[in-house]
């Protein structure tokens, strides 16, 4: 039986919008996932100043993939659409993050999921709710619903 694991997509660099749509084609095309769902498009600003504006989506996978093979999947993906590591939160190309992964909790130094920020992210809980029933919890038993009412619709515009 594959696992449904929800993927956090976004860029701010050399056409953003592109760089998700690419993505999301590498994701389909990925050995041992196929896509299930995708969100609309959001942007925002960036968290840290200065940076250019954000596009970000969130996408469902199904996959037979181990956690620890999707994040190598979706590193490689990152890789190969010119991802440059610098500094923590630099501008990116493409990043692509484990959100959740079926109702698995993850904690081990190279991942953590439930994404360690997503709750309080509306560009990565307004598009993971256009793919969930509305009464979908976390796997660490947060309710979607409760988290999307202490993080308002802010900052975000839908493309
Ligand atoms: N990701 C970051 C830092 N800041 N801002 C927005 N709007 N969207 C992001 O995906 C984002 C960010 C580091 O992962
Ligand atoms: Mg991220
Ligand atoms: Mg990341």
């Amino acid at each position: 039986m594959p696992t449904r694991a929800y993927i956090g997509l976004g860029s701010n660099l050399a056409d953003p919008a592109e760089q998700l749509r690419c993505a999301l084609e590498a994701l389909d095309q990925a050995e041992g996932t196929r896509l299930a769902g995708v969100s609309g498009f959001y942007a925002s600003d960036s968290l840290l100043p200065g940076q250019p504006r954000y596009t970000n989506a969130v996408a469902a996978l199904d996959t037979s993939l181990t956690p620890l093979q999707l994040l190598d999947a979706l590193q490689a993906i990152e890789n190969g659409q010119g991802r440059v590591r610098q500094e923590r939160w630099g501008p990116r190309t493409l990043d692509l993050d484990v959100l959740l992964f079926g109702e698995q909790v993850i904690d081990i130094p190279r991942l953590k999921v439930p994404h360690y920020h997503m709750q309080a992210r509306p560009f990565v809980l307004y598009p993971l709710a256009e793919l969930v029933p509305a009464d979908f919890a976390l796997a660490d038993g947060r309710r979607l619903a409760a988290l999307l009412e202490d993080c308002p619709f802010v900052g975000l515009e839908r493309l």
